[in-house]
């Protein structure tokens, strides 16, 4: 009962203060001597209008870009995004081998300590934060 109360008043405060969840963010932790990572998560638009992501940047790199992956000619090939919609009630995956965002010029220090954020900006100026676990290459294979 109390349970029940709570989860609804969580839902109901996320609904008006939030309305774009980022879940299961992680980036893939750097090879030595390589500066370069990934980052994958579940967003999910909670809201009730569309959210446009138009950015991301974290702390822990000097520039991150939105990939995502095409078939061209039989090959998977990378290709930069310049915007990803996500429909009201949408949950969009950031995966390997799908939507992913690259971290250039990456702090090792960051990654070390396990201090890495991704922040996302939508054509609204909100922003969407999230906490990534840092994941070895290793671990990323099931
Ligand atoms: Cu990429």
């Amino acid at each position: 009962m109390k349970k029940t109360l709570l989860a609804t008043i969580f839902m109901l405060s996320s609904q008006v203060f939030a309305q774009g969840v980022i879940d299961d963010a992680y980036v893939r932790d750097l090879i030595p001597g390589r500066a370069m990572s990934a980052g994958f998560f579940v967003f999910s638009n909670t809201g009730d209008t569309p959210i446009v992501l138009l950015a991301a940047t974290s702390q822990a790199a000097e520039s991150v870009e939105m990939h995502t992956h095409v078939h061209e000619g039989g090959m998977m090939k990378m290709r930069q995004m310049d915007s990803l919609t996500v429909a009201p009630g949408e949950e969009v995956l950031f995966e390997p081998g799908g939507n992913h965002l690259m971290l250039f010029d990456c702090d090792a220090a960051a990654f070390k300590a396990g201090d890495v954020e991704l922040v996302l900006t939508d054509a609204e100026g909100n922003e969407y934060r999230a906490r990534a676990e840092v994941r070895s290459p290793h671990q990323m294979h099931h």
